[in-house]
């Protein structure tokens, strides 16, 4: 069985499975190439053939064990029938969704499908053309993150705008995470049936979700979504990722359903082999700066996590995804120091 799919399921692994969050992406020049080919990144997103191609990239030059889906979570707000464009050097913007007519206005779930009908032939395209011990995931954004970039139009450092409509007009709030939920259920299951072998929920901002609102709007939108996603598709691993969680980290497998839950940098891989890792798979958590750093530090880093969470089931990843001054030939360093024999002490 692939080791991706091993250590989902609970196994301990020697030399944990390793993939990156944003591995496909600009750090790599062979991925700035295909981008300008295809114009621009929606239309990338958009394209089967080049979003394959750029998905295969990493694992090509690096030897990943499991390749995402290259696409975009805001696909699915697209697909739901908000405006959607890229600024250079900013980044995403939207229509926003300000009353309940902004959801009344949107797609059904059912409606979706014509736009996102590429995605589904990128991931068609993967299952047959990866090598067959790299796993592939799917993935889509978690609902309370998707909904905070469908209420502000663009992504928000404190997410004050989707809170004030959840303060303000929560009928609103939870008719508009009801429409995401839905839709992603939907979205998820078409990417299980063109040959996705995980998924993952991408909670980006979750930690900014306190008190009851983590259990509301976190918590219990992922267990709809897995709980669906499993009853149609019995054994599917799933990953999730509600980043910046903290405490709320604790019991999210158990409350969800997840199979493995990813965890950000904040915290300590030895508090996470504590009290997270004795639930089930995780999967972190190393910075992401020591992509552009690397050195004897990256060295020592990749040791302390592989050792710390050795004693169960791990993914090891990036707590957050790799920005685009990361180092190719650190990203080779971390591999390399992964998976060289297990027993080496750390220095
Ligand atoms: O210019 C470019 O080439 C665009 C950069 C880029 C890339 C490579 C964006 C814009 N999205 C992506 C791909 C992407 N996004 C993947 C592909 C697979 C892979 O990991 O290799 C995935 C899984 C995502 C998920 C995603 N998009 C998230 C969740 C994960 C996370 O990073 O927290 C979020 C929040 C987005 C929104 C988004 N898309 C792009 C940007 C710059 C952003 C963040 C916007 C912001 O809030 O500032």
């Amino acid at each position: 069985m692939k080791t991706l799919l091993r250590s989902l399921a609970g196994e301990t692994l020697p030399v944990p499975p390793i993939w990156m969050m944003r591995q496909a992406g600009r750090y790599l020049p062979e991925y700035k190439a295909t981008r300008a080919e295809a114009g621009d990144f929606l239309s990338l997103c958009y394209n089967p053939d080049l979003a394959t191609e750029v998905t295969l990239q990493p694992i090509r030059r690096f030897g990943f064990d499991a390749a995402i889906l290259f696409a975009d979570i805001l696909l699915v707000p697209q697909a739901l029938g908000a405006d959607l464009w890229f600024v250079t050097g900013e980044g995403p913007r939207l229509s926003t969704i300000t009353g309940p007519g902004g959801v009344t206005a949107l797609k059904g779930r059912d409606d979706i499908h014509d736009t996102l009908a590429p995605v589904y032939q990128t991931v068609r395209n993967l299952a047959s053309a990866l090598p067959s011990e790299v796993a592939l995931i799917g993935f889509a954004g978690a609902p309370w993150t998707v909904a905070t970039y469908m209420i502000a139009g663009r992504g928000t450092p404190d997410q004050a705008p989707a809170h004030a409509l959840k303060d303000g007009d929560r009928a609103t709030f939870e008719a508009l995470l009801d429409r995401i939920t839905e839709a992603t259920i939907e979205y998820l299951d078409q990417q299980v049936q063109a040959g996705a072998e995980v998924v993952k929920l991408f909670d980006s901002w979750a930690g900014s979700l306190k008190g009851d609102d983590f259990a509301k709007y976190a918590v219990a939108p992922a267990k709809r979504i897995i709980s669906e996603l499993k009853a149609r598709h019995p054994g599917l691993p799933v990953i999730a990722f509600p980043r910046e969680a903290g405490d709320g980290y604790i019991g999210f497998h158990a409350a969800t359903g997840a199979d493995c839950v990813a965890v950000d940098d904040s915290v300590d891989a030895a508090w996470v082999a504590e009290h997270v890792q004795p639930d089930g798979c995780v999967q972190g958590n190393l910075e992401s700066s020591h992509m552009v750093t690397g050195g004897d530090a990256l060295v020592s880093e990749v040791r302390r996590i592989r050792d710390a969470l050795s004693g169960g089931p791990h993914v090891f990843n990036l707590g957050h995804g790799i920005t685009p001054d990361a180092d190719p030939d650190n990203v080779a360093l971390m591999i390399e120091t992964l998976r060289e024999t297990a027993s080496v002490p750390a220095s």
